[in-house]
């Protein structure tokens, strides 16, 4: 009797399983699999040692105590018993135009080119909740709670993907799926409704290293393991002060994110193949919408970087309002603008910097001085004599008289 009871319960929780896999996927998720609320044990200790290593130097908001809270769902919900975990394919191809002389162009990563994934994925969650709240099931209705996640840092949204079977930890750190590669946005639902969980895939990067040799900064210090003191995408998005002089160089021309360890990742070409035969890399998707992850104009993609430097506070909320870009801030793009110039070492740049060196801001004024050092001409070494024997700021003279040695 207690076996056919208990045979019962778990039929009832397979059917509602299987029915919250179809109203999410029917919600605009690609994939949605489940797991337990159990701790995460291992992703707790990897974050706390990396913690102690300082490879989250500069996030300042991601602690020890922070990482024992978000690797654990029952302190964020203590009746949890399963999670949702979630994926949105977000990789939408368009042509995007390169740098020619005169017209230096800079390069946004793929995942911020749409508008801003959190409130996209957040209103696809509502929405998926609250038809949840109608389904004929009698744990459904008003009586189950949830805690919704998408990127809040509260939860560790990797480490639910792999436990849940989403996919892999790529040796770039990156969850990679066979079906979709690592082009994904992660989000996890943690429940109080019992569900039935996926078991995590067998699959790994076997013996391929491509990603840890493409990193240009080095970053990816060991399998897994990235050392953000080195990652573009930190150094571009996160950080606030100046970028470390040794670093500036292999920066190239990104200058929100970075994408090139996913761009060689052999997992990803055999994934976008196959999904672009599908249209599911196109901005136009098969019901005629547009995609919200798909660039609106080039400035969004391949901005050119001449304007951009001189781009006002007002500009800059109008063009980035609802796009992850705001983050950076329009110090922080400018500050990175200056890199991805000196970068280009494209002379027309020259008298754009001019301005910016005289910037009432000294970080703009200190990476226009270094960016001015890359170009090599005579008429950057009067600008930055010219800058220096104004500057009142100590670090951003340091930065004059340093462009003025490579410059000698
Ligand atoms: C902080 C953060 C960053 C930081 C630090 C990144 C990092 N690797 O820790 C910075 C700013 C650098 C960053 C960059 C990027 N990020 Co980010 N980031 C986060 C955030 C907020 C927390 C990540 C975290 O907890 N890190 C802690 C470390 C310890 O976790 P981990 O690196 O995943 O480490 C695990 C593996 O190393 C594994 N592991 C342990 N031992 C071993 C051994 C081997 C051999 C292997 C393979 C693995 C392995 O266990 C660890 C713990 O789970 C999450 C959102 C969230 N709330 O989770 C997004 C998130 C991870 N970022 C995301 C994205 C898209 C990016 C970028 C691609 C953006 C870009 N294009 O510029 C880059 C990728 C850089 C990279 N190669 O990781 C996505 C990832 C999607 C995916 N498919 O994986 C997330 C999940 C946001 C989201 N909700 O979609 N990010
Ligand atoms: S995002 Fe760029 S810098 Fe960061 S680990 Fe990947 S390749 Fe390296
Ligand atoms: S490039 Fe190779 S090692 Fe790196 S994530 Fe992809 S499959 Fe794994």
């Amino acid at each position: 009797m207690a076996d056919t009871i208990q045979s019962s319960e778990q039929i009832r929780i397979a059917q509602r399983t299987r029915m919250i896999r179809e109203v999410a996927e029917s919600a605009g998720f690609d994939i949605v699999r489940f797991t337990t609320a159990d701790p995460f044990f291992t992703a707790q200790k990897a974050i706390q040692e990396r913690i102690a290593l300082d490879f989250f130097a500069g996030m300042d908001w991601f602690t020890a105590e922070r990482a024992e809270v978000s690797a654990n769902p029952k302190a964020l919900l203590p009746e949890a018993q399963s999670m949702i975990a979630l994926g949105i394919f977000y990789l939408i191809e368009t042509a995007e135009p390169e740098s020619v002389p005169g017209i230096p162009r800079g390069q946004i990563s793929r995942y911020a080119r749409g508008f801003d994934y959190h409130d996209i994925i957040r209103k696809r969650i509502e929405a998926f909740i609250k038809q949840l709240k109608t389904l004929p099931d009698p744990e459904f209705g008003d009586s189950f709670e949830t805690r919704v996640f998408v990127d809040t840092g509260r939860m560790i949204d990797r480490a639910a993907a792999q436990r849940s079977g989403i996919g892999w930890f790529g040796k770039n750190a990156n969850i990679l799926s066979p079906k979709w590669g690592s082009w994904l946005f992660l989000a996890e639902i943690v429940s109080t409704l019992a569900l039935q969980p996926d078991p995590p895939t067998a699959l790994s990067c076997g013996k391929c290293a491509v990603c840890v040799t493409a990193c240009p900064t080095g970053a990816i210090v060991a399998p897994g393991v990235v050392d953000a003191r080195r990652c573009i995408s930190y150094l571009t998005i996160e950080h606030r002060g100046a970028i470390p002089m040794e670093l500036r160089p292999l920066i190239g021309n990104w200058i929100f994110g970075c994408d090139v360890c996913q761009t060689v990742c052999p997992v990803n070409t055999v994934a976008v193949s196959r999904l672009k035969k599908l249209g599911r890399t196109n901005p136009v998707l098969s019901d005629g919408s547009v995609s919200p992850f798909a660039p609106q104009s080039i400035e969004k993609s391949a901005p050119s970087l001449i304007p951009l430097l001189a781009i006002t506070e007002e500009e800059f909320r109008v063009l980035f309002q609802k796009s992850p870009v705001k983050r950076a801030k329009r110090r922080g793009i400018r500050r990175n603008v200056c890199v991805a110039l000196g970068n280009s070492k494209d002379t027309s740049a020259i008298p754009a910097l001019a301005v910016a060196i005289g910037d009432e801001d000294a970080l703009i004024r200190g990476h226009a001085a270094w960016a001015l050092g890359q170009m090599q001409t005579s008429s950057a070494k009067d600008i930055l004599l010219a800058a220096l024997a104004a500057e009142t700021n100590p670090e951003a003279a340091a930065e004059m008289r340093y462009a003025l040695d490579v410059l000698q």
